[in-house]
């Protein structure tokens, strides 16, 4: 998730250092909705749950990663996953 992402620059540099061959694919809903239910069912407001949106491209690119932003479309997440890597890369899923 976005909000994940935001928790894992370390290891995407550490990625891209050591030329590991990792696809990571990120949902990006442009939130925390994860937490946001988890407040929600546990009787409280929600709140902070809803941060501007983060900026994938030049995000992958400040961490030295070739960067595909999709719409989240089986086939295509399939064809950009078969296309081959020598390192690293982050792809964006872009939730409707
Ligand atoms: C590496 C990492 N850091 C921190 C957390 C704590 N955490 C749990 S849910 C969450 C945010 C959830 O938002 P997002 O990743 O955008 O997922 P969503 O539920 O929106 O799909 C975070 C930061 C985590 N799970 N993993
Ligand atoms: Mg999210």
């Amino acid at each position: 998730g976005d909000g994940g992402l935001q928790f894992s620059a370390a290891e995407l540099r550490t990625a891209r250092d050591e030329g590991l061959p990792i696809s990571f694919v990120v949902w990006n809903n442009a939130g925390y909705r994860e937490i946001a239910e988890a407040m929600a069912g546990a009787g409280t407001q929600v709140i902070g749950c809803d941060p501007s949106p983060l900026s994938l491209a030049p995000f992958a690119e400040a961490c030295g990663l070739p960067f595909v932003s999709l719409l989240p479309d089986p086939g295509a997440l399939r064809s950009t996953l078969q296309q081959p890597q020598t390192g690293p890369r982050l792809i964006e899923l872009r939730a409707p």
